[in-house]
Order: C-alpha cells, then sequence, then structure tokens
C-alpha cells in the first residue's frame, strides 16, 4: 500500500510516492516542478494556483503508475498564508515571504509590544517576514484583504483546504508565525490585539499526524480517483526534515540544508531564556510533541540568486558547475555574513557582496569562482558558529552534525562543513522534508510506533554519507577572521 508526500520547497515542489517493503522505506519521485514566484504590480506572490494544479498532476501520475496512495500530506516553507473570506473563497494571491511589504514593520512592532515580550510568548526567533509582521504590514496599510477576512491559513493548511474542503491549522507551521503561544497551546490572544488582528479568523491548531479530511468528491470526480484520507503532518517542511534525520541517539545536530540552512537540536520543551533571546534562536514546533531548537542562516539562497544574476547576463551554468569553480578558487579569500539582511530580498547579490566587503575593509571578489567560494566557505563558518551555539543553548555536546535536504548534493559544502566544525558530517536522506512527511503518515497510521523507529528505519533505508574534517588549524583561523566581520546578529 502506498502513501503520498507533497513537500513543496522556495524553488521546487514535488510528490513523492512512498511504499514500506519490509523493513525498509521505498520512495519514488513521481512529479517534480518548478516553484516560480511572480512579481505583479511591485509585489512578490506564490503563484498558489498553479502549486495546486502541479499536486493534482501528481496525483494523476501516481493513478497512471497504478499507486493509488492511501493518505496524503501537504509540507511547504513557513510563515506565508492566505486568507478566506465568508463564502470560502481565497482573497488573493498569497505573497511571497521576500515581498518588501513588511520593511520596517518588525522595529516598529517590537518597539510597541516589546521583543521580550513577543519571546517571551513564542519561544520565536525574530525575522522580518514572520507572519505577525505580515499580518501587521497589512494592518497598517488598511488591506481590503484583510477586512474581508473569515479565517486565516498557512500554505499547507490553504492546500489541503482546497482538497478537502476543510480548514484546519496544523501546529508545526502555526508556530512560525509568532503569534502562537507554546506554554498556552492556542494562539495568543494578547499579541493578535497588540497587532489590531481578530482571534477568531485562527483556528485551534491539529497536531501532526491528526486526520484531517478525505478529497472532496469534485476533486475526486475531477481526477478519478477513491477519496483518499488526507492527513496534517509536520507541514513546516523543516519539521518534517528533522522528522527524518536518521540520528541513532536521541541528542543530535542537524543541519537542514536547501534555500534556507536551518541549524540546532530537538528538544522536549522551548528554550525561552534572556540568552536564546539574544542570540535570536528560536523554539519552532515539531512532530511528535518536540520543538525545533535552531537559528536560520541565509543558506543556499544566496548562490541562487548569483546563478539567476549571472545567467541574466547570459553566463548560464549549472548549480552543480557553480559549485564546482569554489575548487580552484584561492581559500579564505573574504568573507561575507551570510546573514546580513542585505542578502535577504531577492536582486543582485554580486553587489551587495561587493558592498559588504567594502563595508568590511576587504577587497572585493573579482571571478565567478572568488564569489562562490567566499559564499560557500562563509556558510562553513556560520555553520559553525550556529553549531557551537546549539550546544551552548541545549547544554549539550554533539559528535558531528547531520545534514539532510538538498543541499547535501554540494560536496563540496559538506566537506567544507565538517572541516570548519572539526567534526564528522552525516549527509542524508536528500529528501529529508518528503521523508519525514511520509514518516509521519505511517506513524498515524500505526505502521510506526514513533519516531524512533521512524528514524531508525530512514536510517536503514538511506544511509548516510559520511564527511571528517580534514581541513586542519586553517579553518580555525579562518573562523576567528570570519567572527570579527560578523557585524549583524
Ligand atoms: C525552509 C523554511 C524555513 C523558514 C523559511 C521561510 O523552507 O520553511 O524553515 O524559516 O522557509
Amino acid at each position: 500500500m502506498s502513501i503520498l508526500a507533497y513537500d513543496l520547497g522556495a524553488s521546487s515542489g514535488r510528490a513523492i510516492i512512498g511504499r514500506l517493503n519490509g523493513s525498509r522505506i521505498v520512495t519514488e519521485e513521481i512529479h517534480r516542478f518548478p516553484n516560480e514566484p511572480v512579481q505583479a504590480s511591485g509585489r512578490l506572490h506564490w503563484d498558489i494556483l498553479r502549486l495546486y494544479h502541479e499536486m493534482k498532476q501528481g496525483l494523476l501520475k501516481a493513478k497512471a503508475a497504478g499507486e493509488i496512495p492511501s493518505s496524503l500530506a501537504v509540507d511547504s516553507w513557513a510563515v506565508d498564508f492566505g486568507l478566506i473570506g465568508n463564502t470560502g473563497e481565497l482573497l488573493g494571491n498569497p505573497y511571497h515571504y521576500r515581498d518588501r511589504r513588511t520593511e520596517g514593520v518588525m522595529e516598529r512592532v517590537t518597539g510597541r509590544i516589546g521583543k521580550s515580550e513577543i519571546f517571551n510568548r513564542t519561544g520565536i526567533q525574530f525575522l522580518p517576514f514572520n507572519t505577525i509582521y505580515q499580518l501587521a504590514a497589512m494592518k497598517e496599510q488598511h488591506s481590503p484583504l484583510l477586512q474581508e477576512a473569515h479565517r486565516f491559513l498557512m500554505i499547507p493548511d490553504l492546500l489541503r483546504y482546497f482538497l478537502t474542503g476543510e480548514m484546519l491549522n496544523e501546529f508545526s507551521n502555526a508556530t512560525t508565525t509568532q503569534l502562537y503561544n507554546p506554554s498556552t497551546g492556542s494562539w495568543d490572544s494578547e499579541l493578535l490585539s497588540g497587532i489590531g488582528i481578530p482571534s477568531s479568523i485562527f483556528g485551534q491548531a491539529v497536531q501532526p499526524g491528526t486526520a484531517a479530511g478525505t478529497l472532496l468528491p469534485s476533486v475526486c470526480t475531477e481526477l478519478g480517483v477513491p477519496a483518499i484520507t488526507v492527513l496534517a503532518v509536520g507541514e513546516h517542511d523543516t519539521a518534517s526534515a528533522v522528522v527524518a534525520v536518521p540520528s541513532e541517539s536521541a541528542s543530535f545536530a542537524y543541519l537542514s540544508c536547501g534555500t534556507w540552512s536551518l541549524l540546532g537540536t530537538e528538544v522536549d520543551q522551548p528554550v525561552i531564556t534572556a540568552r536564546s533571546l539574544e542570540l535570536n534562536f528560536t523554539n519552532e514546533g515539531g512532530a511528535g510533541n518536540k520543538y525545533r531548537l535552531l537559528k536560520n542562516i541565509m543558506g543556499l539562497w544566496i548562490l541562487q540568486e548569483l546563478q539567476r544574476e549571472w545567467a541574466r547576463e547570459g553566463k548560464t551554468q549549472s548549480f552543480a558547475d557553480l559549485v564546482e569553480t569554489a575548487r580552484t578558487a584561492p581559500s579564505f579569500s573574504v568573507f561575507i555574513d551570510p546573514d546580513d539582511p542585505m542578502f535577504l530580498a531577492p536582486g543582485a547579490m554580486t553587489t551587495r557582496i561587493q558592498e559588504f566587503c567594502t563595508r568590511t575593509g576587504q577587497k572585493r571578489p573579482e571571478t565567478i569562482g572568488q564569489y562562490v567560494r567566499c559564499v560557500m566557505e562563509s556558510l562553513a563558518l556560520q555553520y559553525r558558529y550556529v553549531y557551537e551555539l546549539t550546544e551552548e543553548l541545549s547544554g549539550r555536546s554533539f559528535q558531528g552534525l547531520h545534514m539532510v535536504g538538498g543541499g547535501i548534493h554540494n560536496e563540496l559544502l559538506c566537506q567544507w562543513t565538517s572541516d570548519a566544525i572539526g567534526k564528522p558530517v552525516w549527509a542524508g536522506p536528500a529528501e529529508g522534508s518528503a521523508i519525514g512527511n511520509l514518516a509521519v503518515q505511517w506513524i498515524a497510521s500505526g505502521e510506526f510506533s514513533g519516531l524512533q523507529e521512524a528514524r531508525r528505519t530512514i536510517r536503514e533505508s538511506y544511509g548516510v554519507k559520511t564527511y571528517e574534517p580534514c581541513g586542519g588549524e586553517a579553518w580555525e583561523e579562518a573562523f576567528q577572521r570570519f567572527r570579527q566581520l560578523s557585524v549583524h546578529r
């Protein structure tokens, strides 16, 4: 019996069929599609109906392959949402979190409510695109969509709603809004009234593994499939990725590496302290009643944007070829702080890297290889920084770092990460989010007793590739130099 995971990332989506074959998981990517945001009227939006259309294509392809799944679930990037009017219709096109309408909003909201007040209530890191600031921006701008809003659904909630007709919010993703209070287990009405948003548009968030309806009769008729069960899983893609970390120990450090890099550890309770606030760590909800103590790192985004920029100039090359250019460029020449807010919005990254270098008294990269090496070394060094902070905040000491997600195809980055932290990196699986999505469906159906069995099975099914540190003292010196430059924290 097969099941189906839809995993939507910031640059591509996929439909993955999973089956249990004895004690092994077998997965097959049945459909992959680009996720291309659309700029319209000066705003950046997700093409939500195209994504929904592609999800339907995934189901049709599964059917054509004779694999009607017994259940399905969706996970996606966090923080973004759609608003539903009182007739059940989606109001407008969901915004992309990189849209600039939130500029300056976080500063205004935290100035009014106070950073520690917000952090103590939610345990969530301050990122300018968090849902709280997106909603506050709509409020400030007197958005008619907000005035008509009847329900608030995050991206996977919304796609699930299209499939089932049921409006349900899911816990792991709800926590990323910075409006959900883990100690009360509900949306924080004080924060909501602080930004002038009615609590009535939010539904009680359901836990990963909850039954969330079946396909609507209209969807079944359109696609020629039966009323398949739809489950809520860890619908925040990072929550699903962490489920798939194939650790043998309950105490482990992970790096979910894709457009974003999310580095941290799994904990039983949020770590809400003055120090975690100061370091801007987050405590996002996970599957199996866990929390994800982690920090966002800008990730492969800067490289993806560089690739697009150079392609616009006619210098098109594959991502893998781009990474290769770094291999022969001089080492430790210049660094950036990848988490400087200047790198957040889409646009020309070469200019911003040059600006950063000038501002910090470094020479500017000149060749493609120098730019790529600068970004990749800086990422590896930032991983070391956040790895050590994770040890400090959790009071744990890790033997190495698990890397999951598409970023593990970048072998040079895996090696440099191991060199930078001076510990082994265990890479795999690459499709962490989709596999974690499937695993929670199997936990819900009783195939797995819980996270431990799921992780053991994932380890046995996919294995890991080990990278041992071989960088020597040079990385230590580079780290000291890198830390001097990190002006933004
Ligand atoms: C990664 C991710 C991350 C969020 C960001 C918006 O895909 O979900 O965890 O912070 O996208």
